[in-house]
C-alpha cells in the first residue's frame, strides 16, 4: 500500500478540549473538523462523565470534547476521570494511541475578567498531565481590538501557575462561526487554521500530519469558512437592498463588499501590502455593481410573468452581486493561496470577477427572482432570498469562474 489515507497510516494524536459549559467547545470543534465528522459519545450521556470523541480518516487528529466540564472541584474531577478512563479502556482494546497529546483550554473572549479564574481551574483540573502542551483558545473573539490585550491577560494568568505554566505553547483568539453584529456587519471566522497549525506543531514526532495532507485539509476548511463569510455578506446585502433606497446608487453595497473581500483575504492569508491593496480594490471596482445590476434589471424586465415588489427585486439583485463577487473572490484567493496565481496579476483577477458577473449571473438572478415570486411573499422574505441565493451561487458559482 502506498501512502493511502495518510492521517490513518501514521496514527493520530489526541486533543482534549476543556472549558466551561457554553464557552463554545462544540462550535470550535465543528469549525476545525467540519460538520460531517463522526461523533461518538463515550460514557453516560447527560452526565459529567460523558465525552464526545470526534474522528475521521480525513482529519489529522482526534478530538475529545469534555461535555460536562464545569468549574467545580467535584465536576471537573469527574470529567477528567472520564478522560483517564477512556484512555485506559481504549488501551485495553488494543489501541495504544489514546494518550492525550495536546490540551486546548477554552476561555471566552467576551468575559476576559474571568480569565484568571478559568485558567486556574483548568490548570488545577489537568495538573496531573504535567508536561502536555497546552494551547489556550480564546473563543468568541468577536472584537478585533481586544484580541491582543486578551492574549496578554492569558499569558499573565498562566505565569502564575507554578510548574504548570511551562506547558503553555500558544494563545489563539478564535471566531469559530460567523457572528452577526447587526443587519449589515459581522465578525468573520478567525484563527481556525492557525489553531490547526499550532496543534500539529506541538504534536509529538510520529503523530504530526504530513505537510501536504495538512495543506489539503486546511484548504477544505478554508473553503467551508469562506462560504459562511459569503453567506453572511449576502444576507447583509439582501437587507440593504430591501431598504427603500433608490438602488441605482450601487455604492451602498461597497461597505459590505469590502468587509466580505477583506474577511476572505484574511482567511486565505493574503498579506497586507501595496500589491494586495490593488488586488482587493480591483474586485470592488469591478463589482461596483452598476453595470451588472443594470444588465440584470433590464434582463429581468423582459421575463414575462414576473411580478414582485421593487424592494424584493432590489434585494435579490443586491444579494446576487455580493454572492457572485464572493464566489469569484474565493476562486481567486484559492489560486493565490495554492501559489498558482500571483496577486500582481490584476488582469486575470478582473477577468475572474467580471465573468462571475456575466451572462450566467443574469440567469441565476432570474432563476432566484422566479422562485421568490412563485413562493409569494413569505413571512421572512429576506431569509428566503438569502437561502435561494446561497443555493444558486454557492454550488455552481465556482464552475462559472473555473474556465478562466
Ligand atoms: N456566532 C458564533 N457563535 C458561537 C461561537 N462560539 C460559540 N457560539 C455560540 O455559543 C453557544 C455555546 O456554544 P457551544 O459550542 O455549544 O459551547 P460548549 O462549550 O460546547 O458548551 P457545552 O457543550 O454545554 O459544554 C452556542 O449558541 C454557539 O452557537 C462563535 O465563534 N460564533
Ligand atoms: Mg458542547
Amino acid at each position: 500500500m502506498e501512502n493511502a489515507k495518510s492521517f490513518e497510516s501514521v496514527g493520530r494524536g489526541n486533543v482534549l478540549v476543556i472549558g466551561n459549559s457554553g464557552v463554545g467547545k462544540s462550535t470550535l470543534i465543528n469549525a476545525v473538523l467540519g460538520e460531517d465528522v463522526a461523533v461518538t459519545g463515550w460514557g453516560t450521556s447527560g452526565t459529567t462523565d460523558k465525552l464526545d470523541i470526534y474522528e475521521s480518516e480525513s482529519i489529522p487528529f482526534r478530538i475529545i470534547d469534555s461535555v460536562g466540564f464545569e468549574p467545580s472541584f467535584v465536576k471537573e474531577r469527574k470529567a477528567i476521570n472520564a478522560v483517564k478512563k477512556w484512555s485506559r479502556n481504549s488501551a485495553k482494546e488494543g489501541c495504544e494511541d489514546n494518550k492525550i497529546n495536546v490540551i486546548w483550554f477554552c476561555v471566552e473572549g467576551t468575559t476576559s475578567k474571568l480569565f484568571p479564574k478559568a485558567i486556574k481551574d483548568l490548570s488545577r483540573a489537568t495538573a496531573m498531565w504535567e508536561s502536555i502542551p497546552v494551547i489556550v483558545v480564546i473563543t468568541k473573539s468577536y472584537s478585533a481590538p481586544e484580541r491582543s490585550r486578551n492574549i496578554e491577560m492569558v499569558n499573565n494568568a498562566f505565569a502564575n501557575q507554578k510548574r504548570y505554566a511551562k506547558n503553555l505553547r500558544k494563545v489563539i483568539p478564535v471566531v469559530a462561526a460567523t457572528y452577526r453584529l447587526n443587519d449589515t456587519a459581522f465578525a468573520a471566522p478567525e484563527g481556525i487554521t492557525e489553531l490547526i497549525d499550532a496543534t500539529n506543531e506541538v504534536m509529538p514526532e510520529g503523530l504530526k500530519a504530513g505537510e501536504k495532507d495538512l495543506f489539503a485539509f486546511k484548504l477544505k476548511r478554508k473553503r467551508a469558512l469562506a462560504q459562511s463569510i459569503v453567506g453572511a455578506s449576502t444576507t447583509a446585502a439582501v437587507a440593504v437592498g430591501a431598504a427603500p433606497i433608490p438602488f441605482a446608487d450601487a455604492a451602498i453595497l461597497a461597505p459590505i463588499e469590502i468587509l466580505e473581500i477583506n474577511s476572505l483575504a484574511q482567511l486565505y492569508g493574503i498579506k497586507k501590502d501595496e500589491d494586495s491593496k490593488r488586488f482587493l480594490s480591483s474586485i470592488v471596482e469591478v463589482g461596483t455593481a452598476s453595470i451588472a445590476a443594470k444588465t440584470a434589471i433590464s434582463a429581468l424586465k423582459a421575463i414575462p410573468g414576473i411580478n414582485i415588489a421593487a424592494s424584493v427585486l432590489n434585494a435579490v439583485i443586491a444579494g446576487s452581486i455580493v454572492a457572485a463577487i464572493g464566489e469569484g473572490s474565493i476562486y481567486a484567493f484559492e489560486k493565490v493561496y495554492t501559489g498558482e496565481k500571483s496577486i500582481a496579476d490584476i488582469d486575470w483577477l478582473k477577468n475572474v470577477i467580471e465573468s462571475s458577473l456575466s451572462s450566467q449571473f443574469v440567469d441565476k438572478v432570474a432563476q432566484v427572482v422566479k422562485e421568490v415570486s412563485e413562493n409569494g411573499v413569505a413571512k421572512d422574505t429576506s431569509k428566503l432570498i438569502a437561502d435561494l441565493l446561497a443555493a444558486a451561487f454557492g454550488a455552481s458559482g465556482k464552475s462559472g469562474a473555473a474556465n478562466q
